[in-house]
Parts: structure tokens; sequence; C-alpha cells
């Protein structure tokens, strides 16, 4: 039945009343926006039971994804505009005098995820959503997020980030779903009822309870649930007799630590009691988790039997690889499984993707930390190694040091990637090139042991959300030369290279990038006073701050820029805007300087009269995904400069090109990718390739010479030393000329050579506007391979064996 804007004034007057005791006529906005919301889950819970009805009847097989982070940004935007409901919501409200645009900003961004991977995850879960996969996705309802980002004096400081206020709107309770997560104490084994049982004593009772967030997809007929889990303390464990004897703080505590579970994503591990609350968090998402997907299949087939049949789920990432021991577990003690048929199903169940070289990713935890917390699958972790060593000395006899290499333990640690690769059906890495990487280094190994069980996906981006939505006047454009199916295969965007040649659309995609650059530069008016000119090239750098992704060179290009400009103040330069957000992890110091560095050229920069608005540097305060969404599309050049062989996808890179901006990058990641799509001409790559890089790291980077031998070089680092804005970066400029051991791991001195080459060419480029519009919109038409819709498909056939669901 038809939606009329007569009812949905009526849902709203309804909800307003109910839950607020308030009238349209007297509302507040955040009222309102609240009213609204739940309007819209209502229409999503409908949709969401209509779907689960069908896929049941089905016997559809369902995927689970496990992940720490879901980046899923705001909500209300993106469910009316999948829903197909915008228009009419906008109509509906107006008539009672509110403005829909300005119920979207209420809303708070949901801080349930750090970077790529939890953006990734919430684009799975729309690309899965919209072609009818069924998929749940789990996580913890981390209450603070990861942090909110504020810059005081120039220095990141983190406050806890309140998402809920706005955002519970979206959630729904379910305490009938509770499932108890126990940590210490004690395993015994006893046998009863002739077999073996397993007692636990003494330990720490927890219980698990679900929030359902809903996530649409446009066009599709499905609604993939998000699980956010909150942790409490077990109702049974509360002690009467404390509270009896006036204990009030011992009969609290057990509650307090209980909710220390989820206050906030990755807390610090730099000591002992933030690396148990890591591994707590870890164990109690997967332990809820996997019950309660055991539970659920009980419930509709009424066997454990028909299992894999019906369930894919997926370890993202290492930290939920305890997903190995804890199946295992529920298999053998609570379904009386044999080793050999447990480890069967959870070896045709799990699936893992890697989404980082970096070592310091590549979890470990200490030993005698998994055995006091989780006694239990400690015990099955030492059985799982001992049955995969034995098998792996049959294949490789007598290769010791192959053994240690793939041992699940070593050194006192637990390696969680190995764990993941040994019990995982399939492992994939996130672009061609990484998922090569993988194969011949982390997991070298692994891969010559089992080879079939390697493959690459590459990443996706959820197209709709960050064209569509986020960039409406591009896609009415778009709409209107080639129709808007490319909403739904985002491969018909291929027809826009039909029009490379016609002026007046070129035209048109330079006056959307100039009214959306006016935009961009009206927010961060409002929000940071900071003045931008439009007119400027907007040249932008957006990721997590970290040494590998070389945020340090962009800077140091920009400083030879400021220094040249400073010396002749008149010269004929395109005015340039550079523009970075990034959150640095709270412990690393590095990082944070980089960021305070950012900042002091920013405001010296921004003092100078004759250089403001000729050239720009905006460190933009707490980047999020709205904040992504009103950047990209004002962008032209993404920065996109990781070290070769170290970014394992990007996705950044993919959203930007799907804007029109285009790329001055290296060959990583999926850059590779994106040069392949478009062709060498419509992409500046430059700098060393991975082979180059270990090439040059394995003869000695003597990153002292480039400083001796390079003028411009030694200019910019003798600036760092001077500083700027009265603070000396010194620190910085020795952490890059330092050589041997001490030398600078990602060699930015290495690659600036051939990245002021690669940007004075991109410069020229930009003098030629018909030149530079013609590859942006090249670069549009040869984006639709980068839609999670494509990943997805990919992941469904490949990896999961998952087939749509026909309503
Ligand atoms: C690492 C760490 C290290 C210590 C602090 C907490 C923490 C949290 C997460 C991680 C792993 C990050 C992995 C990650 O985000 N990888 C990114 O995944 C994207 C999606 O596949 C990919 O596009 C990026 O290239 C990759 O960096």
């Amino acid at each position: 039945m038809e939606l009329t804007a007569q009812q949905i004034r009526d849902a709203v007057a309804g909800k307003l009343s109910r839950y607020y005791g308030a009238e349209v006529g007297n509302a507040v906005p955040a009222q309102v926006y609240k009213a609204v919301s739940l309007c819209v889950r209502d229409l999503l819970m409908a949709k969401k039971q209509i779907f689960n009805a069908a896929a049941r009847k089905q016997g559809a097989k369902r995927v689970y994804y496990l992940c720490m982070e879901f980046l899923i940004g705001r909500n209300l935007r993106n469910n009316l505009s999948n829903l197909g409901l915008e228009k009419l919501f906008k109509k509906a409200l107006a008539a009672d005098g509110f403005d829909l645009a300005e119920l979207y900003e209420i809303e708070a961004d949901p801080g349930l995820g750090n970077g790529g991977l939890g953006r990734l995850a919430a684009c799975f879960m729309d690309a899965l959503a919209a072609q009818n996969y069924p998929a749940m996705g789990f996580t913890l309802r981390y209450e603070y997020g990861l942090f909110k980002q504020k810059i005081v004096d120039g220095r990141q400081i983190e406050l806890p980030d309140e998402w809920l206020d706005s955002g519970e709107a979206w959630t729904v309770p379910r305490n009938d779903r509770a499932f108890t997560v126990r940590f210490g104490g004690e395993v015994r084994e006893v046998w009863e009822e002739g077999r073996l049982k397993i007692r636990y004593e003494n330990c720490t009772a927890l219980e698990a309870f679900p929030y359902d967030l809903m996530l649409s997809g446009e066009g599709g007929d499905a609604v993939s649930v998000l699980r956010l889990w909150g942790v409490r303390a077990a109702a049974q464990g509360f002690d009467m007799a404390y509270f009896s004897h006036g204990d009030y703080a011992a009969a609290l505590l057990r509650e307090t630590e209980a909710q220390l579970l989820t206050k906030v994503l990755y807390p610090s591990d730099e000591h002992e009691v933030g690396k148990t609350l890591r591994i707590s968090q870890q164990y109690a998402l997967v332990s809820a988790s996997l019950q309660n997907i055991l539970k659920e299949h009980m419930l509709y087939y009424g066997s454990i039997e028909t299992l894999p049949d019906k369930t894919a789920i997926h370890v993202n990432d290492t930290h939920p690889a305890l997903a190995a021991p804890e199946l295992m577990r529920l298999l053998l003690d609570e379904h009386g499984f044999s080793w050999e048929k447990a480890w069967d199903f959870t070896t045709r169940i799990l699936h893992y993707t890697n989404h980082t070289v970096m070592a310091e990713a590549l979890e470990q935890w200490g030993e005698e930390l998994i055995k006091s917390r989780l006694p239990r699958v400690h015990m099955i972790l030492r059985e799982i190694n001992n049955r995969f060593l034995k098998e792996e000395w049959e294949r490789f006899p007598g290769d010791l040091a192959r053994q240690e290499r793939m041992s699940i333990f070593g050194g006192g640690q637990v390696r969680m990637a190995n764990l993941a690769v040994i019990a995982a059906r399939r492992v994939n890495g996130v672009s061609a090139l990484h998922s090569d990487i993988i194969k011949q280094s982390v997991f070298r190994d692994f891969y010559e042991m089992s080879p079939d069980k390697f493959l690459n996906v590459t990443n996706g981006i959820a197209h709709r959300r960050w064209l569509c939505q986020a960039n409406p006047r591009l896609d009415k454009l778009i709409a209107g030369l080639i129709g808007d199916g490319y909403r739904r295969d985002a491969g018909e965007l291929k027809k826009l290279a039909a029009f490379k040649g016609d002026k007046s659309v070129l035209a048109s995609l330079a006056d959307i990038k100039l009214r959306n650059k006016t935009d961009f530069a009206d927010f961060v008016k409002r929000e940071q006073n900071f003045t931008l000119n439009p007119e400027a090239r907007f040249d932008t750098q957006i990721k997590r701050l970290h040494e590998y992704k070389r945020q340090l060179l962009n800077v140091l290009k920009i400083i030879s820029l400021y220094l040249d400009l400073r010396d002749d103040p008149d010269a004929d330069v395109t005015p340039q805007a550079f523009i970075f957000g990034a959150k640095a992890a709270a412990s690393y110091a590095h990082a944070k300087r980089v960021i305070a560095l950012i900042n002091a050229l920013s405001a010296q920069i921004g003092q100078n009269k004759k250089i403001k608005g000729k050239l720009d540097v905006l460190f933009l305060e707490n980047y999020n995904v709205s904040r992504a969404e009103r950047l990209i599309p004002a962008s032209e050049v993404s920065q996109q400069i990781s070290l070769a062989g170290k970014e394992a996808s990007g996705t950044s890179n993919m959203k930007f090109m799907l804007n029109g901006a285009l790329t001055i990058g290296t060959l990583d990641g999926a850059n590779v990718e994106m040069r392949e799509a478009v062709g060498e001409g419509d992409i500046f790559i430059f700098g060393l390739t991975a082979r180059g890089v270990e090439d040059l790291w394995r003869q000695g980077y003597y990153a002292s010479a480039y400083y001796t031998g390079n003028a411009r070089i030694r200019r910019i680092v003798d600036a760092l030393k001077t500083g700027f804005a009265g603070e000396s970066f010194a620190d910085i400029a020795n952490y890059l000329v330092a050589n041997q051991i001490f030398s600078d791991p990602y060699m930015c001195l290495a690659d600036f050579g051939a990245y002021m080459a690669a940007h004075e060419k991109l410069d020229a480029l930009y003098k030629k506007p018909g030149a530079w519009n013609k590859k942006a919109l090249l670069n549009i038409a040869e984006s639709g391979r980068f839609a999670a819709d494509r990943s997805i498909r990919e992941y469904a056939e490949k990896v999961w064996d998952l087939k749509p669901v026909k309503i």
C-alpha cells in the first residue's frame, strides 16, 4: 500500500504524543527528529519481517559478519533515501513547518568505528540488503564510540563521543535475547550421563544483550540487522548479601566492571588491564554472537546438523578470531560433538579477511592472559594447535622453523592471525596487490600448505550513499545524461564516457564542483571559523593518521610550496587548499605530532595576508562519516600516497574517484586497479613500487643522503627545525633524516622528488579546465567496478556460497 503524506504526518504526531507528550505545534526539533526516526524504524521493522519470513521459508543460507567496528554514519537520510521516501517525508514534514534537511543535522554520527575497516563493514551491509542477501552484522554497543576529537592549541584531545542521545532512536533493545558470557575461574571436566561434561567454577558471568539496528539498501527487499551487544553483570550474580551488610560498593563493583566492556572502542592496550579489557571485548562479541547464531538455527531448523549449509560466519580482521575456539566449545560442550565433527563444521563455517599487513595490527595476546581469562578457550586453542601442527608436520616433515612460524603459540603469545587462517575455509585480501602480498609474506607458509584457501576480493563502496546521497547535484546530472540505472548497477556509469567531448557536460561538472566547494567552505566557516577560498583547488587527504599513510609527505610538499610563496608572494600560482581529516590513536605520539605540525603550519600560513587564500591548510576537526560526505564531493585532488605495499586497499580513493576527483598516489592497494581502470594518463601515479621499496630497504635506506644531496629537501627539513607558529618540529626533522635503524621506515624522502614532479604535472593540467574535467568524467565513468555491490557478489559466490532471496 502506498504511503501518503497525511499518514506520515499522523504517524509523527502519534510518536510525539506517545513518547514526548508533545504536539506538532510545540515540539522542539530534537523531538521531531526522534519521532520521525521512530516512524522510519517501524517501516524498516515491517520490511525486515517480510524479508526474514521469505528467507526462512526458502531455507536460505545467511551470512553473519563479526566485526569490532561498523562506521555506519547517520541513519535518517540514508534510510529515507534507500526506501525511496525522502521526497514524501520532506513534503509531509514541511506541511507541519519542519525542514527535513535540518532534522538530518540533529543526528550524531554513531562513532562505532575507527577507519576503513569499519566503514567497509557498513558499506557491505548496504550492498547485502540492496541485493537481497540474508545478512546480520554483530558488534558491540560502544557507549562513547572511539572518541570525539577536539583540537586545542593545535593538539588532539580525546573526548567521549556521546552518540546515544540521538542514536538510540535507531536501536531496538531485545532483552529477550540475552546470553551468558563467562570469564576467569577454573574449568573442571566431569563424567556425567556417560559423557564428559565441562563445569565452570568461580568464574564471572556476564550477560550480553542485544540492541538491533536495521540497515536498509536501496531497491532491495532485504533489511540487514546490525546487532549491537550491550553487557551487564548476570542477574543471578548480584550478591544480596553485600547489600544487606551495607557494602554497597562491592555490590556495585561487578555491575561497573561489566559495563566497562562496552564503554569505548579500542581502549588502550598499553597496560595489562587494557589488554584484559580488549580481549574481554573480543570474546564477549564472539561468544554472544555465536550462541545467538546457534540458538536461532536450532529454533528454525530444529537440528544442528544443517548448520554449515545454512550459515557462513565472517571473521573480519583478527579481532573476532576467537570465533574458532568458541564455536568449537559450543559444539563440543553444548552439543556433544566429537572433536573431528566439530572441527569439520567450524572449518566449513568460518571465513576470514585480512585488512592490513602492518605488524602492530597482527594481533598477539599473552598466553597467560588468555589462559586465566578464558581457561576453556585456552584448552581448545592448545588442542587446535596440536592437531594442526601434526598435520603440518606430515606435509613439511623436518622443517622446524616453518612449524614454529605457523604455530598459534609462540614466544608466550597467542597469534590471532595464524588462528584465523587455520580455522577459515577461505582467506582473502582486499585488493589484488594486497592479496598477492599476503600470499608471499605474512601468510606464505599457509599459502604453500593450502593454496586454494586464498583469494582476492577487492573492496568496494556504497555508491548510492557516496554519490547519490552525498552529491545530489552530480547524481542529478548523471541521471539526466544516462538515466538512473546506475543506482542499481554501478557498471552503467561507463555510459558517461560518451560525453567526454561534450563541453556543456564538462562545464556542468565543473560548476557542480564549485558549488560543492562553496557549500563546504560555508560549513567550515560555521564549524571552525576557518576561511577557505572556494576558487582554490581542494586537495584532500582523509584517513586514520598513521606513518605509513604518509600525511607527513603531503606536509613536506606544502612546506615547499609555502617557502616558495614566501620568497615570491606575487607569483602567479593556482590557489590551493590542502585539507586533512584524521584521528590519531590516543597513545600514538608520533601521529599526534603530525597533527600538531599540520595545525602549526596552517596557523603560520593563515597569519600571512599575502599568502592566505593562495595557499591554505585546513585540519578538519573530528573527521567522521558525515564530514566525509560533505568533503569528498567538494574535493578535486585525492591524496593516496602510502608507502607502496603498506595500504591494503584504501576506500576513500574509490569515493573520490566516484565524485570526480583526480588521484595522486603510489602504486599501492586499490590504486593499482584504479590505474588499470582509467589508464595511466588519467591518474597521477608516482614513487617506488612495492618491489622497489623492498629492494631499497634491503640495500639500506640512507635518508641523510637525500638531505645533503637535495637543496629543496634541505630547505624543508631546516624549516621544520626552525618551526611554525612559534613551535619547532626538530623532532620530526630528525625522524626524517635519521639513518639505518633509526630511519623513517616509510621513506618519505625517497619518494619526495617523484611526488613533487607528479604534483607539478597535476598543477599544469589544472590550468586546462577542459582537459581536467574530461579526466574527472572518465574517472567517474570507470568507478563502477569499485561498488560494494560488486564486492558483495564476489564474496557471495567465491567465499560464502550465498544466494540472494527471491521475493
Ligand atoms: C589496528 C589497530 C591497531 C591498534 C589500535 C587499534 C587497532 C584497530 C584496528 C586495527 C586494524 C585496522 C585495519 C584496517 O582498518 N585496515 C584498513 O581496512 C580497509 C578496508 O579493507 C582498507 O581499505 C585499508 O587499506 C586498511 O588500512
